[in-house]
C-alpha cells in the first residue's frame, strides 16, 4: 500500500508530471504541508506565499475570491513556484457537465489551466467531468484530484458515494487523475497492483476543533499517521495566526514539522 512507500519511491509509480514533480518536491523540502492561502487580494496572497513558500509542496489558492486577479499575479504566483519549488492547486472545485467545465477550466477571466499545475472536482456529474477536464489539461502536463470526501460536518460525500468516485478514478486511469481530496485512505478497498493515488486533507489545525460554519479540524498526525493521508492542507491555522510576519513562517514551519514526522512515524522510521 502507498502508506508504506516513500514520497521518493512513489514519484516513479506516477506518469503525470505534476504528480511526479510533487512527490519529488515533497521529498526535497521534507514537506508535505500545502498551505491554503484564502485571502482576498492579490498582494496578500503572495505575501503570505513568500512566507510559507520555503516550507510547503504545494500553495493553494481560490482565484475566485481575489478581488484584483491579474495577469501580473499570476506571473508571480508562478515565478515563485519555480523559485520556491511549490506546485501551485486551484482549489476550483468543477462540477459541471464535461463542456462546461472545459470552458471554465480554459477560458473565462480566470485561464485556470494556464498558470494552476493542479486543480480539483466533484465526480458527481459523472465521468464527463474528467473527460471535460483532461481534453483541456492533459496537452499542459497538468493533474486533477476527485473530491472523494469532505471535511465539513454532515456532507454527503460518504458511503456509496465515496466509492463510485474512487472507482470513476480507476476508470480514467493515472494519466489525469492523480488523487483526491479525502478525510481518509479511500483507495485502500480494491487497490490494483501498481496503482499509486495521493490523499490530500483539508480541515487541518491544532487550535481549534472547527469553525461555525461546520469545518472540523483535526491535527496533522491524525490525518498522515491515523488516517494514511499524504498531504496536509492547512489555511486558516497558518495565514490566520497573529503576531505578523515572523509569526506566520514560524507556524508554516510548526505545521511542516509536525506533518513530517507523521509521515516518518508511518514508515516506521
Ligand atoms: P481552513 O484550514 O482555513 O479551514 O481552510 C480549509 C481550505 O480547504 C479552504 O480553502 C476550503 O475551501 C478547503 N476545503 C475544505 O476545507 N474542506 C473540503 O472538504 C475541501 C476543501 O477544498
Amino acid at each position: 500500500p502507498s502508506t508504506t512507500k516513500t514520497y521518493a519511491s512513489r514519484a516513479e509509480l506516477h506518469s503525470n508530471p505534476t504528480a511526479k514533480r510533487l512527490l519529488g518536491i515533497m521529498e526535497r523540502k521534507q514537506s508535505n504541508l500545502c498551505v491554503s492561502v484564502d485571502v482576498t487580494t492579490a498582494e496578500e496572497v503572495l505575501e503570505v506565499v513568500r512566507r510559507v513558500g520555503k516550507s510547503v509542496c504545494m500553495v493553494k489558492t481560490h482565484c475566485d475570491i481575489i478581488s484584483d486577479f491579474s495577469k501580473a499575479f499570476v506571473d508571480e504566483i508562478t515565478r515563485l513556484s519555480d523559485e520556491m519549488d511549490f506546485i501551485i492547486f486551484e482549489d476550483r472545485k468543477f462540477a459541471d457537465i464535461g463542456n462546461t467545465v472545459t470552458l471554465q477550466y480554459a477560458s473565462g477571466s480566470h485561464t485556470i489551466a494556464s498558470w494552476s499545475h493542479l486543480t480539483n472536482a466533484h465526480p458527481l456529474p459523472g465521468p464527463g467531468i474528467i473527460s471535460g477536464l483532461a481534453s483541456v489539461g492533459v496537452p499542459l502536463g497538468r493533474a486533477l484530484l476527485l473530491l472523494a470526501e469532505m471535511s465539513s460536518k454532515d456532507n454527503l460525500a460518504t458511503g456509496h458515494y465515496t466509492r463510485e468516485a474512487v472507482r470513476m478514478a480507476r476508470e480514467a486511469g493515472p494519466e489525469f487523475v492523480v488523487g483526491f481530496i479525502a478525510m481518509s485512505r479511500v483507495d485502500q478497498e480494491g487497490a490494483k497492483e501498481g496503482e499509486d493515488f495521493l490523499v490530500m486533507t483539508p480541515g487541518v489545525g491544532l487550535h481549534s476543533a472547527g469553525d461555525k460554519m461546520g469545518q472540523q479540524y483535526r491535527t496533522p498526525r491524525e490525518v498522515v499517521y491515523d488516517s494514511g493521508c499524504d498531504v496536509i492542507i492547512v489555511g486558516r491555522g497558518i495565514y490566520g495566526i497573529k503576531g505578523g510576519e515572523e509569526k506566520v513562517k514560524e507556524e508554516a514551519e510548526r505545521y511542516r514539522k509536525e506533518g513530517w514526522a507523521a509521515y516518518e512515524e508511518r514508515l516506521g522510521r
